[in-house]
């Protein structure tokens, strides 16, 4: 297509035109963004088709990764780094006087995703890709992703966000390969010459019709695939109110739900779930059958992974459709679904545990629910077996009980493979939350901590310390991220460390000016950068780090003599909407800054920055300027995080509980390269289980809690009385149940600590690059390949050239 500079600029001149219909005088950055996007996935095409191809006829096992988030990022640049196309686009554009950083500032976000589950799944596209590996993702085409997020006074509003607005350069629709999903209606059983069979009568139909997106792979050959599934009107019966009917069809793929660990219980989610699952698994059959027949080898072909509990009906629809509509029998069917679905845990936080209303679940989706009872049955079956007269425990077990389906216990017992996302979670599965599951198939139950693509996160987000560690260590690395360890040889070097300073001033500055045009403050950029930037949630505990900076705003006024290190303190989060504490603590955030940063002697030291609608673009900008990276839930809550292994990789240091990786981060790197505190996660079990902890002896015998939760409700933040009161209740009434009083004191010394370490310049930066010369372990290669070999039993699928 173009393989030098010169003829990507007269192709893209001649695409400009004839796309937007302007010369190029005329064109907008957006139509520049248009017609180079276009221009790229056309570069992709003939790869993708023949990626298609390859695993068609290698007839080899494929993995389909089935969530119902992927928070992808954008797309351009990564893609151009993946093709190895990126510097001949970037000169010829240059040569036109256009900045390719400011083209791919038109591509909106697709925000497809809440957090780290979705981002999660977005890592392992790239590196299932990039590892040649047959895996592919399915999705939903939701309309508006995550809202946007708008700080106004204070406050979060949300905005509905628009990432097909301009449309989608990436996405090819094909109509021809859409499906049809039941929902409603009623089951007609028919038994004939000793067959039972189902019959799903006056159902609501929707079309599911897919948009397919090309995934990458790095430096390969391989473009894997991306479905997205969007909800069409398919044939509506003579009685159907046709309005109401588009309506509620649209409305299944109108909005990514919000929440993060909460789930609200909304009929519209579940039917967003069947939805997914039962288009996903039709086309899975699908394409299995054009290759083969027998269906009862599927499991020898095609792995299907569930990535939490939203898709677990996929084991139903799954049975479904085997023994409905290819006539199996229960037995044939379940031997063949439970050796093709693995299932992904990725919380312990019991709100987050989907339950459905069996009021709900059954009228929507009849024959779906006639299948879980079944299973159901049989399952407490074998448990009486197992464990005769064990009522209590065979009750606590069932997939269904007091009137709730239990999607955890569906996803357990119709899987596998069961994993927790990080060593201490996956034991915390095992030895408490699943025990009894546990007990029963030990075989299940495995670990595979996650990881992130260091091509995202070091590649793509920070060039200058990519060229950096290649100067140093050569470029072997970037295949192989375990190679980063070389690194560590030469840590000691003079050289690399000034150059490595440099690195870091730079992307401070650059997100030092970001701050200045967003929010109107200046920073400065040898102050430390402490930075938070995660989902908002009362686990994460953003409030500690509150507390913290307002004691050291109560230290500096108290004492004209306190020293500290400079600290710019920078938060980045978005609270589910309906989440009220969560929003109450955004609003803390932008009262302290108000007050912190608009005092004239504490402004000198320390400063408060939130940045609004955090999401992945934002976040390339954050991690590569972090000095210090805040890792501070409660031990036992955070399963996993994969912020802590983004911030390791850009080279801060971490601040952190004994918590999900940070856990495996402090044994890859020594206790003496991270700064850890807090109770520790058998400790915060133990409090739960006793109920000994009072948060009230904390607050009478610590003047320094005492003075910051009575600022809460005392005036100090020249707020409406009563405005942080219910935080203030959080802590006393409610007494504190994520331990924030109790690890108060730990995480002021270890604070200091930091302070202090950050003052030996030296020393300060060797750790960090100690830090980043461990971090390809948490790279998603690593962890994929481990799904590849130990749960799915996939290799990957080389072209010829490639073998
Ligand atoms: N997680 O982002 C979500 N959403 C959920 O509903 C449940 C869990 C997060 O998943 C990440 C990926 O495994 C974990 O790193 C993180 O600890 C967990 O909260």
């Amino acid at each position: 297509m173009f393989s030098n500079k010169d003829e990507f600029k007269e192709f893209f001149l001649k695409r400009l035109e004839s796309m937007c219909g302007k010369g190029f005088e005329q064109s907008t950055k957006r139509d520049q963004y248009h017609t180079l996007g276009n221009m790229v996935r056309e570069y992709i095409s003939s790869k993708w088709i023949e990626t298609k191809e390859l695993y068609r006829a290698d007839n080899k096992k494929q993995v389909y990764y089935l969530s119902i988030e992927f928070l992808l990022g954008r797309l351009l640049g990564q893609n151009l780094l993946n093709l190895q196309i990126k510097d001949v686009v970037e000169e010829g554009l240059k040569d036109l006087h256009i900045s390719l950083s400011e083209i791919e500032e038109c591509e909106s976000d697709p925000a497809l995703g809440n957090g780290g589950l979705g981002r999660l799944a977005a890592c392992f596209l790239d590196s299932l890709a990039t590892l040649n590996l047959p895996g592919h993702g399915y999705c939903i085409r939701y309309k508006h992703g995550l809202f946007d997020q708008k700080i106004v006074d204070g406050y979060q509003v949300e905005l509905p966000e628009q990432w097909l607005r301009h449309g989608n350069v990436w996405e090819v629709r094909k109509p021809e390969e859409a499906v049809e999903i039941s929902f409603w209606g009623r089951i007609e059983t028919n038994y004939t010459n000793n067959i039972l069979t189902f019959k799903h009568v006056d159902a609501e139909k929707v079309l599911a019709v897919p948009y397919d997106m090309p995934v990458v792979g790095y430096q390969v050959d391989t473009v894997n695939t991306l479905r997205l599934w969007n909800a069409e009107l398919a044939a509506f019966g003579p009685d159907q109110d046709i309005l109401s009917y588009k309506r509620e069809t649209e409305a299944i793929t109108d909005f990514l739900y919000p929440d993060d660990t909460h789930d609200h219980g909304k009929i519209l989610r579940l039917k967003q779930q069947y939805f997914l699952v039962s288009s996903s698994i039709q086309s899975i059959i699908a394409s299995y059958k054009k290759e083969r027949s027998n269906l009862r080898e599927l499991h020898h072909y095609v792995a299907i992974h569930i990535n939490d509990t939203h898709p677990a009906m996929a084991i139903p629809e799954l049975m479904r459709i085997l023994i409905d509509v290819e006539g199996f029998s229960w037995e044939e069917a379940w031997e063949v679904t439970s050796h093709t679905v693995s299932y992904t845990n990725h919380t312990i936080l019991s709100e987050a545990l989907e339950k459905w209303p069996v009021h709900l679940f059954k009228p929507l989706l009849p024959r779906i629910y006639m299948i879980i009872e079944e299973i159901n049955e049989r399952f407490c079956a074998e448990l009486w077996e197992r464990y005769p007269g064990e009522w209590e425990r065979i009750e606590h077990m069932a997939i269904i009980a007091h009137g709730l389906v239990k999607m955890a216990h569906l996803s357990i017992v119709g899987s596998s493979s069961i994993n927790g996302v990080a060593k201490i979670h996956s034991n915390i599965l095992k030895n408490r939350e699943m025990k009894s599951f546990y007990e029963f198939y030990p075989w299940k139950f495995n670990n595979k901590t996650n990881g992130i693509s260091h091509r995202r996160w070091l590649l793509k987000a920070n060039p200058q310390l990519t060229a950096l560690i290649t100067n140093s260590i050569g470029n072997e690395w970037v295949k192989q991220p375990e190679k980063l360890i070389e690194l560590r040889n030469h840590v000691d070097d003079p050289l690399l460390i000034e150059q490595f300073a440099n690195v870091k001033r730079k992307r401070k500055e650059i997100l030092a000016k970001k701050i200045a045009e967003k929010n109107g403050i200046k920073v400065d950029v040898d102050s430390i950068f402490d930075v938070q930037v995660k989902r908002l949630h009362a686990y994460k505990r953003q409030l500690l780090n509150v507390l913290h900076i307002m004691y050291l705003y109560n230290r500096l006024k108290e004492d004209p003599n306190y020293f500290i290190q400079p600290r710019t303190f920078i938060f980045g989060a978005k609270a589910s909407p309906t989440y009220y504490y969560a929003k109450k603590v955004i609003k803390l955030i932008h009262s302290l800054a108000e007050k912190v940063n608009n005092d004239p002697r504490v402004s000198q030291v320390i400063k408060v920055v939130f940045m609004e609608n955090y999401r992945v673009s934002l976040a390339e900008d954050i991690f590569p300027a972090a000095d210090v990276s805040e890792q501070i839930s409660t031990a036992s809550k955070e399963a996993s995080g994969t912020g802590n292994m983004k911030f390791m990789m850009n080279g801060a240091l971490t601040v952190g509980t004994l918590d999900g990786a940070n856990i495996e981060m402090m044994e890859e790197i020594g206790a003496d390269y991270i700064f850890t505190f807090g109770l520790t996660a058998d400790e915060v079990l133990k409090y739960e289980e006793n109920g000994r902890y009072r948060s009230m002896e904390y607050y009478h015998h610590d003047q320094r809690i005492r003075q910051v939760v009575d600022q809460l409700t005392n005036g100090f933040f020249n707020e409406d009385e009563g405005e942080f009161e219910s935080i203030a209740d959080s802590l006393l009434v409610q007494n504190d149940q994520y331990f924030v009083l109790r690890d108060f004191a730990s995480y002021i010394d270890v604070q200091e600590k930091v302070g202090i370490a950050y003052q030996d310049r030296v020393t300060w930066l060797k750790k960090a690059l100690v830090n980043i010369s461990h971090s390809g372990l948490f790279s998603s290669d690593r962890t994929i390949q481990q799904y590849a070999e130990e749960i799915w039993n996939i290799t990957p699928v080389l072209q010829s050239n490639q073998k």
